[in-house]
């Protein structure tokens, strides 16, 4: 059902895309029904240019003849269309689930407007029940743990840091760096949270995205819902 819902949501932001536009083009599930909606419209002479958020988008949108370029020839976008792994009422997202947060959040950030697209399981009150994606350098990783443990404490939140994918084998993002997911539960000062994360030198990025969407696509049982 889920996925149904998604493909909805990705439908009705494929819609909104008209010729001519520069394009943000977003990762993981939702995003992938994005590329094929808009595949079909560039099948139907809909005529546009992208920029992918990931290798994985990249190799899907080239396969489906969706024209890309990158933000060094492009540096500017109309319109990101991408998934979140869950969205406030306000619009701010925790993104980051499938690993790409730094790049999403360069590209959304260069572009006029994003377009979140989701399945209404998505929609929180507060967020911080999914785990919040913390980008880091492998470089001093230890000392930037104890860093970002330091604020959790500050901002009286839990200090449940995981690196993913384990001390083993940690998962490696498209940029090489290490991610810490942060078990946070509710995220009451999220612009507070995000300001101390980013002033942490080992800290690349992090998946809180704050005043960057400007509106959403959530589709559930009774439809899709527009947020703005
Ligand atoms: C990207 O993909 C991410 O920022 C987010 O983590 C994830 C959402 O994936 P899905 O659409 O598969 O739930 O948008």
């Amino acid at each position: 059902m889920s996925d149904e819902f998604k493909k909805q949501a990705a439908d009705r932001a494929a819609e909104d895309v008209t010729s001519g536009m520069r394009l943000g083009i977003g990762t993981g599930s939702t995003a992938e029904f994005f590329v094929h909606a808009l595949a079909r419209r560039v099948g139907e002479g809909l005529d546009v240019i992208g920029v992918p958020t990931s290798e994985r988008t990249a190799e899907l949108a080239s396969s489906l003849g969706i024209r890309l370029t990158t933000l060094d020839e492009m540096p500017q976008l109309d319109l990101t269309v991408d998934g979140a792994d869950e969205l406030d009422p306000q619009l701010v997202l925790i993104k980051g689930g499938g690993g790409a947060l730094l790049r999403e959040k360069i590209v959304a950030a260069a572009s006029g407007q994003m377009i979140v697209i989701a399945d209404s399981s998505k929609q929180v009150e507060t967020l911080g029940r999914f785990p919040l994606p913390i980008e880091v350098v492998p470089f001093g990783l230890e000392a930037t743990r104890h860093a970002i443990l330091k604020v959790l404490d500050a901002l009286d939140l839990p200090p449940e840091l995981e690196l993913r994918g384990g001390s083993d084998r940690p998962f490696k993002t498209d940029g090489g760096h290490f991610i810490l997911d942060a078990h946070l539960q509710k995220i009451k000062q999220a612009e507070l949270l995000a300001d101390r994360l980013v002033a942490i030198p080992g800290v690349v990025e992090h998946g809180l995205f704050i005043n960057l969407a400007t509106k959403a696509y959530v589709a559930g049982t009774d439809g899709v819902k527009t947020v703005l």
